[in-house]
């Protein structure tokens, strides 16, 4: 096998013989099959664009097809065969629209005729053909597609959650193919591939936009939230993922049933939304960012869901009580479907839950556009009076690597008049810091999810405009943790809109070749993250 799509790829070069995150080589090669099968899909699906037709069920398909290889999603090699059947179904019968409409048919890509194996064995071998590995005759070319699939996979979850929330924009479907049938092309350039790259960034800020707004329509705009980390007596249910609708869903389940719903990881920040923090039984946080979970859940005394990423194989201790749903899979988990969670439901009312109240603090969550910007003006005017001096976007993926305390270290060293900004997983590695204020004003601002990047990106904008100067002007450093590919896709949308001088760490993608770093360089200044004190010195100066 071959995989490189993720930070902790192993040897920082690529999983070969088993994925660090438990990806065996036949489901990887199963995934892969299933991206090829969803470029001959895409073939079909950007020619029936040019004569009118657009299949609604291809389109979600596609997405949630892609979505589904995103690390730490779905390990189910049985549910991979039979999408990669489903997505020949489809193509055949778009095919057949296509063609009354008027379109080509007689594409002679490969990808474009594929036909499935019988058997699993032959499926697998079927994958490990269309291996998605570097080289080729362009090795710089290859790396730059591969930027683009993986940034394809990030973009893909951001239009499937907002899709969920009923937010849809045909342009990003449309993107989306276009990318994945043109990753197939021999003739692109690394320009080309450059300029498809930046193109995702923008379409990705797009699928960004679309969730925002599914999000804040739906629950209303993130409010200063006081989040429990401690727990109450009683029976109790814990959410882990990033799917806003399960978790209101299994609110309303639950509700009247004795059962305290506890958030994990991603979850933590939902509850600011107004339309899930009414529910008096959605109590408080439970444990901390998602590589922890093997530690952590089998502590917790109820069932547990998982909504979406990131999902490790589960322990024999809470092997039982854990339940997936959407997207995610592991095989043997018992996988809810149609939103009915009354399995994960009955599960919690058997387990002991919690005997006592316990008190462990508490943090504050809720810092979305609208609360910063709300004030705005206290904002502006610190900064004026030098109060505040310097603005830290900390955010991104977490991860297990040791190097992931730069993150730690580097918050725990920011001085006292500057300000941290943070989203993402990533933010457990400080989230119970007690930075305390500056003028009443937290120094730590949970903005929210990855999902919620669409917010930092507009505080920083609405922040330049007010300094009348662009977000590079802005007394603003953005120092990133990645892990997975939405935090790829998010790296392209920082790109395309020109932000510069960005720190990436704790390591430099495996799909980057020295030449393509070198362009990022030098159009982007972008930069490895060194150690805390190294980069703090050279951005205060
Ligand atoms: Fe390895 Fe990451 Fe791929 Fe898993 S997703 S196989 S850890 S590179
Ligand atoms: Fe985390 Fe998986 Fe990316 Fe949503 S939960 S940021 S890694």
């Amino acid at each position: 096998m071959f995989c490189y799509q993720c930070e902790q790829t192993a040897k920082g070069t690529g999983c070969t013989t088993l994925g660090v995150c438990g990806k065996q080589a036949d489901l990887s090669a199963l995934q892969d099959l299933f991206i090829f099968a969803l470029q001959g899909l895409s073939i079909f699906a950007v020619e029936g664009r040019r004569v009118g037709c657009s299949d609604p069920e291809v389109n979600l398909f596609i997405c949630e097809g892609i979505f589904s290889t995103l690390t730490n999603v779905n390990f189910d090699n049985e549910r991979f065969a039979a999408l990669i059947r489903r997505t020949v179904e489809l193509r055949e019968r778009l095919k057949a629209a296509v063609k009354a409409a008027g379109g080509k048919v007689d594409f002679t890509e490969d990808a474009a005729n594929f036909t499935p194996a019988d058997t699993m064995a032959a499926l697998v071998s079927q994958g490990e053909k269309v291996e998605i590995k570097p080289g080729g005759d362009n090795v710089d070319v290859t790396s730059l597609k591969h930027t683009l699939l993986f940034g394809l996979k990030g973009v893909a979850a951001y239009a499937d959650h907002a899709k969920i929330l009923g937010q849809e924009d045909e342009a990003v479907y449309a993107f989306v193919q276009e990318a994945l049938a043109g990753i197939l092309r021999t003739d692109l350039t690394v320009d080309d591939c450059v300029a498809l790259a930046m193109k995702c960034g923008q379409i990705n800020l797009r699928a960004m936009e679309l969730l925002d707004a599914g999000n804040t329509t739906t629950y209303g705009h993130p409010v200063p939230t006081s989040v429990p980390l401690g727990a109450k007596k009683g029976k109790a249910i814990l959410v882990s993922g990033h799917d806003l609708k399960d978790l209101e869903t299994i609110l309303v389940q639950s509700a009247g049933k004795g059962i305290n719903v506890y958030t994990h990881g991603e979850m933590l920040p939902t509850h600011g939304y107004p339309g899930l923090k009414k529910y008096p039984h959605f109590y408080g946080h439970f444990g901390t960012a998602w590589q922890n979970q093997a530690k952590e859940f089998p502590l917790f005394p109820g069932a547990i869901l998982m909504t979406t990423n990131c999902l490790q194989k589960p322990q024999a201790s809470y092997a039982d009580n854990i339940f997936t749903t959407g997207l995610v899979g592991w095989p043997g988990t018992t996988h809810v479907v149609n939103k009915d969670f009354s399995a994960v439901i009955a599960k919690a009312l058997a387990m002991p839950g919690f005997t006592e109240d316990t008190d462990k603090g508490s943090v504050l969550v809720g810092f979305g556009r609208n609360t910063v910007l709300s004030v705005a003006d206290k904002v502006i005017a610190a900064v004026k009076s030098k109060a505040i001096r310097h603005f830290f976007l900390v955010g991104g993926c977490d991860g297990a690597k040791p190097g992931r305390n730069y993150y730690t270290e580097l918050v725990e060293k920011i001085p006292a008049d500057c300000m941290v900004l943070t989203l993402a997983c990533g933010k457990f590695r400080f989230f119970d810091q007690q930075l305390g204020d500056i003028g009443g004003i937290p120094r730590l601002l949970d903005i929210g999810q990855c999902n919620d990047a669409y917010s930092a990106i507009q505080i920083a904008v609405a922040l330049a405009n007010a300094f009348e100067c662009g977000v590079n002007d802005l007394p603003l450093s953005i120092i990133l943790s990645w892990y997975e590919q939405k935090a790829v896709a998010i790296l392209l949308t920082l790109l395309s809109l020109g932000v510069k001088d960005i720190r990436l760490g704790p390591s430099l993608p495996a799909f980057i070749t020295p030449n393509v770093l070198e362009v990022l360089v030098k159009n982007f200044d972008i930069k490895p993250t060194t150690t805390a004190d190294a980069d703090l010195k050279t951005i205060l100066g």
